[in-house]
């Protein structure tokens, strides 16, 4: 039996609350050593996890990883909501009776730890002294080491952001299992990944990968977050978040938004750098994945990013598409890269994307399951190298364009919303909307291609609420209510948009060149909100003229499409308005406001 007490006194955890469930959560696990960590544990166990061979050098200060080839993105199929109360249930949520899953899942936990260490990792979603401070603490009990590594990225970690915070804080207990045995994919899988939201507890077992494993970032981040903000006020959504100065006039806008998993939001937040587009905008970075938002006493709408730290997609990262990432990852930043392809001899690590071709030598080279490219049999010849949701882990600070308040707890005033996808046709570049219901029935009819983020869906049309579907934790129509609720509230609304850079050719390739130059359609709708260019109105929203987007630049390829990109196809769109009516029909209860703006939207474009 491990002396808990004595471990969690040397570590000076005081919080009593905590100190119970660590205790209880010690018994029944089974582990055999407790530790408690803060950030300032970094190196020693970069160092334990290096000589384990958890860990393989890449380059000064830089790590690699790999996880269970059967365990590289997030099992929506085997990730549930729980509660006492049955109306929570929704279409997304996976609702199953809390008393169902909790001793399903102690009866997986007990003794699951056995001879491991079990790691208490006090976090913060937040910066320090938010005003969502109350929800945004949590301690990650986790047996597994490279979890808390990735952790002390992403969140703030130690105990004195919890130690003063009484009982309100997240439970989140992670067990990774035994990989080689959890039937994954198969009708025997053994994996759960459960919040119980009205208990505010996380309960996940047999993973060790992202999203599954790293508990504050979605499954208290998002799932957590937002049944919370349900009862408590405010909105918690998959969002990057932006700020974009123009050095001439001084003004800055900050723009938050959801697009589905690996659809762009870290790109977007990251690479339009600091000198994007010449030199009159300053583009800072708060955050990649993640916002609370909520209106401050002052009437103004707040948000923040909760996470410390960048879990970003590597497929196609490289200096011309990212070189914000890029410079985020160089040597010295402690970055750890997992599931991308690592050169044994020379430490190096690659993805599809990185450079225009694969390293031309290929000695040493290893793809993301640890095989050897050189010996690859001849039909596996094609196979990427790196897993496609390879992902590189690196903290806020070490983003050259991070804003510099975004450690302030006080959060920014939010001035556009936006929602975007993997459309292949029919999205325009961008459509900006100025109702409040108009822009909530716009994320809740959000369409597109699902991706390599989640396990066997990728290319699937499907929609996205908000880009919110796997991280649903509540009903959509209470969804839309909360949401028309708070942004009703704010005494300025934000302008709303829909976005996309997925637009693609006959022949499959994207008319718009996506990446740095989105800037451009940002820019027009702020113009749009504050009323100095005025676009031209469509059954769908305003669209921009040609004329008034900033096109300096851009390639002759890029000027031919964009008149694709700016049309709006009636026809396809009154196809669409069927399938719409269909995927909202299953919200029972959805509020008039909604349906109201859906048949403005049908009506318009029958008139068109
Ligand atoms: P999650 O972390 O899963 O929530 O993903 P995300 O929304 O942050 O996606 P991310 O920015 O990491 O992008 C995912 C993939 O889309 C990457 O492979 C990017 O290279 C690619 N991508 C991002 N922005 C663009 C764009 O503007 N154009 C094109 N063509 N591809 C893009
Ligand atoms: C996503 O899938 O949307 C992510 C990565 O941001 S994960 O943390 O694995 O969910
Ligand atoms: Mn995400």
């Amino acid at each position: 039996m491990v002396d808990v007490e004595r471990v969690l006194d040397e570590a000076g955890l005081t919080n009593t609350y905590v100190r119970e469930y660590v205790a209880h959560w010690a018994g029944v696990t089974g582990a055999e050593r407790v530790e408690v960590v803060s950030a300032s544990d970094d190196a020693r166990l970069v160092q334990e996890s290096l000589d384990a061979g958890e860990l393989l050098p890449a380059g000064e200060g830089l790590y690699y990883s790999r996880s269970y080839f059967k365990d590289t993105a997030r099992a929506e199929e085997r990730t549930i909501v729980a509660t006492n109360d049955e109306s929570d249930k929704g279409t997304y949520n996976n609702w199953r009776p809390a008393s169902e899953m909790k001793p399903l899942l102690v009866d997986l936990m007990t003794g699951a730890s056995a001879g491991k260490t079990m790691y208490v990792i006090p976090y913060l979603m937040a910066p320090k002294g938010s005003p969502l401070e109350r929800f945004a603490a949590g301690v990650e009990l986790t047996d597994n080491r490279n979890v808390v590594l990735q952790m002390i990225r992403m969140a703030r970690v130690g105990v004195e952001y919890i130690n003063h915070l009484g009982d309100s804080f997240v439970k989140a207990v992670h067990v990774t299992g035994d990989l080689e045995n959890l039937g994954q994919g198969t009708p025997d899988d053994k994996r759960y990944f459960v919040t119980v939201a009205d208990e505010r507890t996380i309960l996940h077992f047999g993973s060790s990968y992202g999203g599954n494993a790293l508990l504050g970032k979605i499954a208290h981040g998002l799932r957590q977050g937002s049944y919370d903000g349900w009862k408590n006020g405010f909105l918690v959504e998959q969002f990057m978040l932006l700020g974009i100065t123009d050095k001439e006039t001084g003004k800055k806008y900050n723009i938050c938004g959801g697009f589905p998993s690996a659809s762009g939001k870290t790109n977007l937040a990251m690479t339009l750098a600091p000198d994007a587009l010449g030199d009159r905008y300053y583009v800072e970075f708060y955050g990649d994945d993640i916002a609370w938002l909520w209106v401050g006493d002052d009437g103004k709408l707040y948000g923040m990013n909760p996470e410390n730290g960048v879990f970003g997609v590597a497929k196609d990262t490289n200096e011309k598409t990212n070189p914000t990432a890029i410079d985020s990852i160089v040597p010295g930043t402690g970055a750890i890269f997992t599931n991308v392809a690592y050169n044994e001899k020379t430490q190096e690590v690659w993805w599809e994307g990185k450079t225009p071709e694969y390293p031309a030598d290929l000695d040493g080279w290893l793809d993301w399951k640890g095989d050897r490219i050189a010996d690859r049999a001849p039909e596996n010849a094609d196979a990427p190298w790196a897993h496609p949701n390879s992902r590189f882990t690196t903290t806020l600070a070490n983003v050259p364009n991070v804003a510099k308040d975004f450690e302030e707890p006080q959060g920014v005033e939010i001035h556009g919303i936006i929602f975007g996808g993997r459309t292949r046709d029919r999205e325009p570049l961008i459509r900006a909307i100025t109702d409040i219901a108009e822009g909530v029935y716009d994320g809740l009819t959000l369409g597109a291609e699902a991706t390599a983020a989640a396990d066997g869906l990728e290319g699937v049309l499907r929609y996205d609420p908000m880009s919110m579907r796997p991280f649903m934790s509540y009903p959509e129509a209470d969804y839309a209510a909360h949401w028309l609720k708070v942004i009703g509230a704010a005494k300025e609304t934000p302008i709303f948009a829909h976005v996309n850079w997925f637009q693609r050719g006959d022949d499959g390739r994207f008319l718009w060149p996506g990446y740095r130059e989105n800037l451009r359609p940002l820019l027009w709708l702020m113009q749009l909100k504050y009323g100095e260019v005025s676009g031209v109105e469509t059954p769908v929203g305003i669209i921009p003229t040609r004329e008034e987007l900033n096109l300096e630049g851009l390639d002759e390829q890029a000027l031919a499409d964009l008149d694709t990109i700016l049309t709006i196809d009636t026809e396809r769109w009154q196809q669409e308005m069927k399938f719409r009516e269909e995927h909202l029909s299953q919200f029972e209860g959805l509020p008039e406001e909604i349906w109201a703006a859906h048949r403005r939207v049908a009506e318009a474009l029958d008139q068109a």
